[in-house]
């Protein structure tokens, strides 16, 4: 029998949680901005402060970029990338397409009634495809904004079809063993239909396109109370779950901080997560969060030591017992077997965990007390000071 703090070391050892580049860098609500001396400028700063985060956690190892934010010259940024990588330990992570900001996207991208428009975000996804290729990144993460704010304003039908073209042109592009990771949001910035509004939409769309296709699940896109472990455990079930994007929301997709709100839940993912053997293979754990009112940096470490919190609660289910329990129906048992792992205090063992990797038991106060943040607040302060406009 392995001790408690011998499962969660194993665990944290195969734990990773990607970071997003977007976190770092100024962004704001719809409604403005303000502005941190601390964010980054750079996509080269970006991976400067991913690789602060993963020298104080030991889990955040990738990057995701966003093509338009971090390689806005599409491939031949890729050897600038490559450099970063290098230079700071850290790979670049799933790839984003961008099918959101251009002033043509008014009324969609891939979905676009104009075929011009359509066939522009069409390339931009097989460019995005041609620069995960360079970069060795396996994922790319498609997230289509496009919908409709009034009924009878857009056909959907003729939007469904565009969909499934532009996701299978998608497909065509990628080599083997790239994936395309759909993901899906009920509504904002569309209001009355969203042309991937839920998992079933995702995973028809990642069904049509073919095998490499797979629905990425970001837990701020559901409706109030919606049991995502229940979606969790059906695409598992399908072998259709390619990633998660963690955060945690009050109202919407607020992009909190993951277990901020309802820590319950994320343990409650895990709990599904680790229930099939497919689920630690192939799903992609990333945040998705940009900070703008906690420090970017700070944020992040307290993102990731959350995660690994809430992980460590979840390996330590004793699932032989509930299975038993669960076949037995004695109920409350079976419950009350789940909230002990819950209840669980897990930060001895990781702080032990720590301790054996070289890292520091307390990521956040190492960050304090570092000059890290005093520092790049010192070279990048004035950069900041004039960028006000709203999202990066
Ligand atoms: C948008 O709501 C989605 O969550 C996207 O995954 C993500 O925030 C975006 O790709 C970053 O720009
Ligand atoms: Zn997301
Ligand atoms: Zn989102």
């Amino acid at each position: 029998m392995k001790t408690a703090e011998e499962t969660i070391s194993r665990a944290l050892d195969a734990f990773a949680i990607e970071l997003p580049s977007w976190g770092f860098a100024n962004t704001g609500t719809r409604f403005g901005k303000f502005v941190q001396p601390e964010a980054a400028t750079s996509t080269a700063e970006k991976f400067a402060d991913a690789a602060e985060v993963h020298a104080l956690t030991g889990s955040s190892p990738t990057l995701a970029l966003h093509v338009l934010w971090d390689l806005p010259h599409g491939v031949s940024d890729v050897p600038a990338i490559q450099a970063l990588e290098q230079q700071h330990g850290i790979r670049a992570g799933s790839i984003n397409p961008n099918l959101f900001q251009r002033q043509e996207y008014k009324y969609g991208s891939i979905c676009n009634p104009s075929a011009e428009i359509r066939q522009m975000a069409v390339q931009h996804l097989l460019d995005s495809v041609e620069i995960a290729q360079a970069l060795r990144s396996r994922d790319l993460s498609l997230w289509v904004s496009d919908g409709s704010n009034y009924p009878g304003a857009q056909s959907i039908p003729k939007r469904i079809d565009w969909l499934m073209e532009a996701m299978a042109a998608t497909h065509a592009k990628l080599a083997p063993g790239q994936r395309m990771l759909i993901e899906y949001k009920p509504f904002e910035p569309a209001f009355y239909h969203t042309d991937i509004a839920d998992w079933g939409m995702a995973l028809l769309l990642a069904r049509h396109a073919g095998p490499q296709a797979f629905v990425l699940v970001d837990t701020g896109h559901h409706y109030q109370s919606q049991n995502i472990e229940q979606i969790v455990a059906w695409l598992l079930r399908e072998r259709a779950l390619g990633g998660f994007h963690f955060n945690d929301r009050r109202y919407a997709d607020d992009d909190l901080t993951i277990g901020s709100i309802d820590p319950y839940q994320v343990f409650r993912i895990f709990y599904e997560l680790l229930s099939d053997a497919s689920g630690l293979q192939q799903t992609a754990f990333m945040i998705d969060q940009s900070h703008n009112m906690k420090g970017k940096i700070e944020a992040m470490v307290q993102t990731v030591c959350t995660a690994q919190e809430l992980f460590a609660k979840a390996v330590l289910i004793d699932r032989e017992r509930l299975a038993g329990l669960q076949a037995e129906a004695r109920l409350l048992e079976a419950e009350e077997c789940l909230r002990s792992a819950f209840w669980y205090d897990v930060r001895p063992a990781i702080r032990a965990w720590r301790r054996h990797k070289g890292l520091p038991e307390d990521p956040l106060a190492a960050l304090r007390a570092s000059d890290y943040l005093e520092r790049i607040r010192k070279e990048r302060g004035e950069r900041n000071a004039g960028s006000t406009s709203s999202y990066a």
